[in-house]
């Protein structure tokens, strides 16, 4: 068994323009997928700068804790939700970071041990 703690999720850059009117920053679908068991969080209106504190998140974990974030959007007008990106921390890594960068986008996800 491994157990560990999210920290946070801070946006480097979004991947949608805090610019454009009615659509400022990304809508966040966080899902934390431990020993195949997910469950997930959501954030609205994440832009440049912005910190999500996860710091009430804590896994204890057999084999491997699988983290896919996703700026959602509005697949019945044709918009497909967007995949930032996915990864996976093994037993091994109970601290570390890794940044999600699909479709433009910038956020650095950091863990520790709990
Ligand atoms: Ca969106
Ligand atoms: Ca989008």
């Amino acid at each position: 068994m491994a157990k560990l703690k999210f920290y946070y999720l801070h946006c480097y850059t979004s991947e949608e323009s805090a610019a454009q009117p009615f659509q400022p920053g990304d809508e966040l679908e966080l899902k934390i997928v431990i020993d195949g068991n997910a469950k997930t969080y959501k954030r609205n209106k994440m832009w440049d700068g912005r910190r999500w504190d996860l710091s009430h998140i804590e896994a204890d974990y057999k084999n491997n804790i699988e983290v896919i974030l996703t700026d959602l959007d509005n697949p019945r007008l044709g918009d497909q939700h967007d995949l930032l990106g996915k990864m996976t921390i093994g037993t091994n890594q109970v601290n570390g970071a890794f940044v999600f960068n699909g479709h433009g986008a910038s956020y650095e996800l950091r863990w520790g041990p709990a």
